[in-house]
């Protein structure tokens, strides 16, 4: 009878154990924090640019100001990791979990795994290419084609009176939205005008060592080159180094235009050596709150959430630089 009693009494235990722990339905918002405690996963890119870092401060700020548990992991820019660090969260049972894809492609079996688990997915920052839109709640973000297209106005207006515009592309992370969207925001820009003429295109992974690297190749077989498109700030300032080794002055010899807005870009677009900059804000920590509370409560949130942005010429930089969050 004694037995039967301690085997009773260890199935209870056991039963109200795994109930706590279960908390990761997505709805009741009861993590694996306990009742009411809402436990958010989050998975980042990395560390590879400034923009990045300001991206995760201003995450890891957000969450801690409304009181809600982060758990955090960097992926060093590797999707394995990323995969890894959503099955992880899985396990635990996380209420929401929350990521910036490195790149679009190759999330369909992992967001399944999440969906089947009962929990809510939010992309911020990048965006995935799955047909399945069910296999997440929303993404919050930039778009990055219209950034392209606006670095495309800008080079027709400086250029308008020119006969021809020697391009290079320093682009961002090989298969990354961003990358393929602000090259393609560009071209569309530029329509059929073979005014336009993108010389050279390549990838330097959004860093400024990248940027570097590439620029002293662009510039060795490249004699000609009038402008530098750079998918971001940290790879422009990459091509300011090479530029300025070369005996050149960039912002003259050669225009270079960026995307971010990040400190550093700004504080070279006001010294002249980059000629305009499209803003990218990494501020999205508030607005991923707000999301990841509503989709813990089961609320409908907006599928797209577009944040806004603008574009800086120097004057308007160094009016900038002093507010400047980042
Ligand atoms: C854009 C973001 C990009 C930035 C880069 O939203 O994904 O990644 O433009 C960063 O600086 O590395």
């Amino acid at each position: 009878m004694k037995k039967f009693i301690g085997l009773a009494v260890a199935g209870a235990l056991l039963v109200a154990m795994t109930g706590c722990a279960s908390g990761g339905s997505g709805g009741d918002g009861a993590g694996s924090g306990g009742d009411g405690d809402l436990v958010v996963g989050f998975s980042q890119v990395g560390a590879e640019s400034g923009w990045r870092t300001a991206n995760t401060k201003d995450i890891q700020r957000a969450f801690k100001d409304a009181g809600i548990e982060l758990k955090f992991s960097d992926a060093q820019g590797k999707q394995e990791n990323q995969i890894k660090a959503i099955r992880s969260y899985i396990q635990q049972q996380v209420d929401v979990i929350a990521f910036s894809p490195v790149v679009e492609s190759g999330w369909d079996t992992v967001l399944n795994e999440a969906k089947d688990a009962g929990i809510p997915v939010v992309l911020t920052d990048r965006s995935v290419d799955s047909k399945d839109d069910s296999l997440y709640e929303s993404f919050l973000g930039s778009d990055f084609i219209a950034e392209g297209e606006k670095a495309g106005e800008w080079i027709k207006t400086e250029y308008a009176d020119a006969d021809t515009v020697k391009i290079v592309e320093l682009q961002g992370t090989t298969g990354a939205a961003p990358a393929n969207d602000r090259a393609k925001g560009l071209r569309d820009a530029f329509g059929d005008d073979a005014k336009y003429d993108i010389i050279a295109s390549q990838t330097g992974d959004f860093t400024r060592a990248g940027g570097k690297q590439v620029m002293e190749a662009f510039l060795k077989s490249n004699p000609e080159i009038d402008l530098v498109y750079a998918h971001n700030d940290d790879m422009g300032l990459g091509a300011i180094e090479a530029i300025e080794a070369a005996g050149k002055t960039p912002g003259t010899d050669i225009k270079i235009v960026t995307v971010d807005a990040v400190h550093d870009g700004m504080q070279a677009l006001a010294d002249g050596k980059i000629n305009f900059i499209v803003e990218c804000s990494p501020l999205l920590g508030d607005q991923l709150v707000d999301i990841a509370q509503k989709v813990a409560a089961g609320e409908t949130v907006e599928k797209r959430i577009v944040t806004e942005e603008t574009t800086f010429t120097a004057d308007q930089a160094k009016e900038a630089l002093p507010d400047r969050q980042y």
